[in-house]
């Protein structure tokens, strides 16, 4: 299986995150992805490349042009403030919830922050814009490759995406990869992309961009948004809406599940998938369901990656994997290339 790397990924290094009155060293560190390219070339698990760029008509088919122009000057207003802001990463603290107004785009740069962000755990930092775009650049290159008639490919790319919406930033993401990717390979002619989310976390910022759409089916296996981030969205009853209506699939377990009853819903969730008849379908593949991550409540072990990687295979579709979660930095490698290898080992 092809990889299409980001080698920008670390230009994207948060300093800290918001955590109960504090702000904590971040979870999602440049490591994480260091791991899993190592362990790819270990194991020799395919060609690995970097893509030159990123066609920004393609990040504008998901992202509002309005969120893609304060992300693209973020960095500029944030130093702008106050020099000395250049040693410090950018969080916002104002949010425009219900009776506000989110038509106006306020001059203010920490308003706008607001405006275009859910939570106080995401840092924008020098490099975001630059990484960011470059992983979609991945997602893109991974669907392209696809295209082509590879059976696989993998985006390997930090920040992640999948929290992300058309137009804010949240749960460490910028730019939502997967939705980047499906909505390139409809682009491209093919009618119908599933897109199933196996982070531990609900995918609430894929399932929004396709929601009312009947052309991109999203299903999620995570923990239960009663307990668990993202809290507000990721229901079971939550079945998409207008022409999307029946085209969205929400798969909440409880914190603690194992991988037996975590396959169940997986075989489930595949059922649905190739009911759909899709003519690809894109993983976002989160390793944050492994029993040591230090943020979830799955317990997955390392062996399971691989059973979830022949399960994912038999699906018999065209496949984009684009790397989502996963914080037990020394375990995300082998967990990650287990999936990608046991999907390679059954689809021969
Ligand atoms: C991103 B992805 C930890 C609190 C959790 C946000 C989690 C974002 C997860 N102190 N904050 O889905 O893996
Ligand atoms: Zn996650």
């Amino acid at each position: 299986m092809r990889t299409f790397y980001n080698d920008r990924h670390a230009l994207h290094q948060g300093k800290v995150e918001m955590f109960r009155g504090e702000l904590v060293p971040c979870f999602e560190v440049p490591a994480r992805a260091d791991y899993v390219l190592a362990e790819l070339k270990q194991r020799g698990l395919g060609p690995i490349q970097s893509p030159a760029g990123v066609d920004a008509a393609a990040l504008a088919r998901v992202h509002a042009p309005r969120y893609l122009e304060f992300l693209a000057g973020a960095w500029d207003e944030w130093i702008a403030l106050d020099p000395a802001n250049a040693g410090r990463d950018a969080l916002p603290s104002y949010w425009p919830i219900r009776s506000f107004r989110s038509d106006v785009l306020p001059a203010s740069f920490p308003a706008r922050m607001g405006l275009f962000s859910y939570d106080a755990g995401t840092p924008l930092t020098a490099g975001t814009w630059t990484a960011a775009r470059a992983g979609a650049g991945c997602a893109l290159g991974a669907a392209a490759c696809v295209l082509q008639g590879e059976r696989a490919a993998f985006a390997l790319t930090r920040p992640p995406g999948h929290h992300a919406g058309a137009d804010f930033f949240g749960g460490y993401c910028f730019l939502n990869n997967a939705a980047i990717a499906a909505q390139g390979l409809r682009d491209a002619g093919i009618e119908r992309v599933a897109v199933l989310d196996i982070d531990y976390h609900h995918g609430n910022g894929t399932q929004a961009i396709f929601y009312e759409r009947a052309d991109v089916q999203f299903t999620s296996i995570h923990g239960d948004p009663h307990t668990e981030y993202p809290y507000y969205l990721g229901y079971a009853d939550e079945e998409g809406a207008g022409a999307g209506l029946g085209f969205n699939r929400n798969l909440p377990l409880p914190r603690g599940t194992g991988f037996a009853r975590w396959r169940e819903a997986l075989q489930s969730a595949l059922r649905g998938i190739v009911d759909f008849r899709p003519g690809a379908l894109v993983v976002s593949l989160g390793l944050d369901t492994f029993e040591g991550d230090p943020i979830a409540g799955f317990g997955l072990a390392t062996p399971d990656y691989l059973r979830i990687g022949e399960d994912l295979a038999q699906a018999g579709v065209p496949t984009v994997f684009v790397f989502e979660g996963g914080y037990a930095v020394a375990e995300v490698g082998t967990n990650a290339v287990n999936v990608l290898d046991g999907f390679m080992r059954r689809a021969g």
